[in-house]
C-alpha cells in the first residue's frame, strides 16, 4: 500500500458574511488551519482544524494547533508515512489533549486512505441518507436588538432552514426566544449558552420552557456534569451537551448520570470521525438522539460533517448550514441548501477539494513537513 510522503499545513484567513457573537466572544473572520496529507502517489487527503484563533470555546487555538502538530503529533503518528487511520488514531491516543489538532491530522490521513481506496467517507462511516436536514446557529446580534435578530432569523427561515438555534447568555435569553417563537410559532427552535449560566440560574432556564424548545445546549461549565443533571430535573426543556462531551467515556457518563438526554457530536471536539462514530453508536444503543455540531467550517470541514450527519442516529437537524450562511466565497465549490437539506458528497474520501486559486488567495502561511525528515 502507498504511504504518505509529506504533510502540508495551510493557514488561511476567510471573512464571515456577518460577525458571529456568542457568550464567549465575537468572530468576524476565521483563521483556518488546513491539513493536507500527500501520498507517494500524489493523492491528497484534506482536513480542517476547527480550533479558533483564541481559546474561547476550548483550550485549543490555532497557533497551539500548528505547534503541537509540527512538534509532536506528526512525529508520533506518521513518522513512517502510515496511511492507516486506525494506526494514526492509536498513536495519537498516546498523547494527551489537543483533540482538534489530532482530529485534523487523523482526518487528513483518513481522507487520503479512502481516496486511495475509492470509497466515500459517508459510505465508510455507515451513512444511511443521501441528504441531511440542516439547522442554523444564530449569534447574538452585535447591536443586541430584537429587530436585528428577527431580520436575521427571517432570512434563514426564508432560505428553508429546518431548525433555528439561538445563542443565549444571561440578559439575552427569554426575550429573544419569546420574540422568535411569536414570529414563527411552529419552527423547531433550540438554544445554546456555551457554558454561560450557573447552577443558580435554573429559574431563568425554566422560564424558557413554555416556548417549546427542542433542547438547551451546554448551559453550564463543561466540567459540571452534576450541575447539568440537577438542572435537567428543574426544567422541562431537554439538556444537550456540547463542550462537556470529549470522548465515548464522557458521553457514557453523561448519559448514565442523566446530565444529557441529547448529544451534540462535533468531530474536532472529540478527536475525529472515528471517535465520533463510536459516540454515535453508543448513543444509538442508549436511545439518545444526536446531531452534528459545527465550528463555522469551510467546505472542507463541512463535507466531512455532512457525511457524519448521514448516520442513522443523527435524528435532529445539525449546525450543518450552507456555505453562504458563513462565507461569500467558500474554499470549495459551495454547499447549497435544497429544501432545507444538504446533499451528502459521494466522491471518494470527503468528496471535495479546495479550489486552488481561492486557497492561494486566502493563504497567510504554509509549511511542508517532509516525513523523511521527522
Ligand atoms: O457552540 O456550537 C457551538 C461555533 C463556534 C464555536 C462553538 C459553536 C459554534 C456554533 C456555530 O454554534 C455552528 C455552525 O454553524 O458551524
Ligand atoms: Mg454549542
Amino acid at each position: 500500500m502507498s504511504r504518505l510522503a509529506e504533510i502540508r499545513l495551510h493557514r488561511i484567513e476567510i471573512p464571515l458574511v456577518r460577525p458571529f457573537r456568542t457568550s464567549f466572544g465575537t468572530q468576524e473572520t476565521r483563521d483556518v488551519l488546513l491539513v493536507q496529507a500527500v501520498t507517494q502517489d500524489g493523492v491528497s487527503g484534506w482536513a480542517e482544524c476547527v480550533a479558533m484563533e483564541w481559546p474561547g470555546y476550548s483550550s485549543e487555538y490555532v497557533d497551539g494547533a500548528v505547534d503541537v502538530l509540527a512538534e509532536h503529533l506528526i512525529p508520533v503518528a506518521v513518522p513512517d508515512g502510515t496511511l492507516d487511520p486506525h494506526v494514526v488514531n492509536r498513536r495519537l491516543n498516546r498523547l494527551m489533549g489537543h483533540p482538534m489538532a489530532k482530529a485534523s491530522l487523523e482526518t487528513a490521513v483518513l481522507d487520503a486512505w479512502l481516496r486511495t481506496d475509492g470509497q466515500s467517507l459517508a459510505s465508510y462511516l455507515g451513512a444511511v441518507r443521501a441528504e441531511v436536514d440542516c439547522g442554523v446557529s444564530v449569534g447574538i446580534p452585535v447591536d443586541e436588538s430584537i429587530d436585528s435578530l428577527l431580520e436575521e432569523v427571517g432570512g434563514y427561515v426564508e432560505a428553508g432552514y429546518r431548525r433555528v438555534k439561538l445563542k443565549i447568555q444571561p440578559g439575552w435569553d427569554v426575550q429573544a426566544v419569546r420574540a422568535i417563537r411569536e414570529a414563527w410559532p411552529a419552527i423547531p427552535l433550540q438554544t445554546d449558552a456555551n457554558q454561560a449560566y450557573t447552577r443558580a440560574d435554573g429559574h431563568v432556564l425554566a422560564a424558557m420552557d413554555p416556548f417549546d424548545l427542542l433542547l438547551v445546549e451546554q448551559p453550564l461549565p463543561e466540567d459540571d456534569l452534576l450541575g447539568h443533571a440537577l438542572l435537567a430535573e428543574q426544567i422541562a426543556t431537554p439538556v444537550c451537551l456540547d463542550e462537556s462531551i470529549i470522548s465515548v467515556a464522557t458521553a457514557d457518563t453523561a448519559i448514565a448520570f442523566k446530565a444529557a438526554s441529547i448529544i451534540n457530536i462535533k468531530p474536532g471536539r472529540v478527536g475525529g470521525y472515528l471517535e465520533s462514530r463510536e459516540i454515535h453508536d453508543l448513543c444509538l444503543e442508549r436511545g439518545v438522539p444526536v446531531w452534528c455540531g459545527g465550528m463555522l467550517e469551510t467546505g472542507i470541514g463541512r463535507a466531512a460533517n455532512v457525511a457524519l450527519a448521514a448516520l442513522p442516529g443523527f435524528t435532529l437537524p445539525g449546525d450543518t448550514s450552507a456555505s453562504s450562511r458563513y462565507y461569500a466565497f467558500d474554499i470549495t465549490p459551495p454547499f447549497v441548501l435544497d429544501d432545507g437539506r444538504l446533499r451528502v458528497p459521494t466522491a471518494p474520501g470527503i468528496g471535495v477539494d479546495p479550489v486552488p486559486a481561492i486557497l492561494d488567495e486566502l493563504t497567510t502561511w504554509s509549511a511542508v513537513i517532509d516525513l523523511a525528515s521527522v
